[in-house]
């Protein structure tokens, strides 16, 4: 375990997790498993930056451990856990915003974009998110983080904060490496596809939720929205096309050529049926494991009580180095 590389990763309990999550994180985090020592965090600190119901964001941060593990995160493999249990990451973001300049903030476009949606309670702790999350990478010595393009932009401040810290006080952070899966491609909303599928929007036939129905997943594909083109094309200037196509051959294994084959001289609704039955059946197991898993919370209690202890440890080694680096009396216990 201890010569295998570090990986950081983790999801917002803001939400049901999408089809987007499935596809872009979770499927390539259980592909990591064997190689890496993983930690994959429910970044529920991060989701209370913006309004959350505290009732939903308990059970939403529940669900998200269960859905892990039914996608095949093996708890036993990797480190599972909660990230407000461990406080070291809010601690150490505290000694990371000293050393970030708003300037670099102010051009975090996440922040840019969540602002212009809730400017109305425009709350600090949007605009350092990023260093929140910096402290969850660098606490763990992170050799790699899986991210999507739009975290890139978040990596890269977190590797600036690493190598400013490590200049300023010396070598203290493992500067981190973003980890480019290779599948997952980015899943689009099905209601406006040149805008990524948010667990947050406002428009539930914009996203597939990891467990839906059956019935509620053939009806939003039916609704997805398409083109007057008429052909199933992998295009940009046919993003919706696109963007089933996508979902259809990460779920079925096809690939995108032989996709266009099989639907060619075909118009969109049988395309659409069957892309909706793919993901149907491509979710069926973890639906059934999901199912399984929520019956029993004593199990999950016990997994994520076990990650945060795993995880604490890792986290308070770096942190007391960082406390002692910026010239803090380290505390004395009598
Ligand atoms: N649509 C997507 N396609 C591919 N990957 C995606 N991810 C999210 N949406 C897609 C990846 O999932 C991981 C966890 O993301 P997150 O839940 O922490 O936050 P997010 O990226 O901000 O996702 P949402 O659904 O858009 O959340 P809200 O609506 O709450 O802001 C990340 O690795 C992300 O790249």
């Amino acid at each position: 375990m201890e010569d295998k590389k570090i990986i950081f990763s983790g999801a917002q309990p803001s939400g049901k997790l999408t089809l987007g999550n499935y596809i872009g994180a979770l499927k390539n985090w259980v592909a990591l498993q064997d190689e890496y020592n993983c930690y994959y965090c429910i970044v529920d600190l991060h989701a209370i930056t913006v309004p959350q119901e505290p009732k939903d964001l308990r059970k939403n941060s529940l669900e998200v451990l269960a859905k892990y593990i039914a996608s095949g995160i093996d708890p036993e493999k990797n480190t599972l856990f909660i990230q407000s249990h461990v406080s070291a990451h809010t601690e150490l973001s505290w000694v990371l915003n000293t050393i970030s300049s708003m300037g670099e903030l102010n051009r975090m476009t996440q922040f840019k974009e969540k602002s212009k949606k809730s400017e109305a309670n425009l709350n600090a702790a949007l605009y350092t998110y990023p260093v929140l999350m910096a402290s969850d990478i660098l606490l763990y010595q992170t050799d790699l983080v899986p991210v999507g393009e739009d975290q890139k932009q978040h990596l890269e401040l977190a590797r600036n904060l690493a190598q400013r810290f490590n200049t300023r006080y010396s070598e203290t952070f493992k500067v981190p490496e973003p980890y480019i899966a290779k599948v997952g491609a980015r899943i689009m909303s099905l209601q406006e596809p040149t805008k990524k599928m948010s667990k947050s929007d406002e428009n539930e036939n914009a996203y597939i939720g990891m467990i839906e129905t059956a019935d509620s997943i053939r009806r939003k594909v039916k609704r997805a929205v398409t083109d007057s083109i008429g052909i199933v094309k992998y295009s940009d200037e046919q993003p919706g096309v696109k963007n089933l196509i996508n979902i259809y051959s990460n779920l079925s294994g096809k690939s995108i050529e032989e996709i266009e084959n099989m639907y060619e001289g075909k118009g969109y609704g049988v395309f659409k049926d069957d892309t909706a039955e793919v993901i149907v059946e491509g979710l069926r197991p973890v639906r059934e494991k999901y199912e399984d898993l929520l019956k029993n919370k004593d199990y999950l209690e016990t997994i994520y009580a076990q990650g945060a202890d795993k995880a604490e440890r890792a986290a308070i080694k770096t942190l007391r180095k960082v406390y002692k680096k910026v010239g803090l009396i380290p505390r004395k216990f009598i």
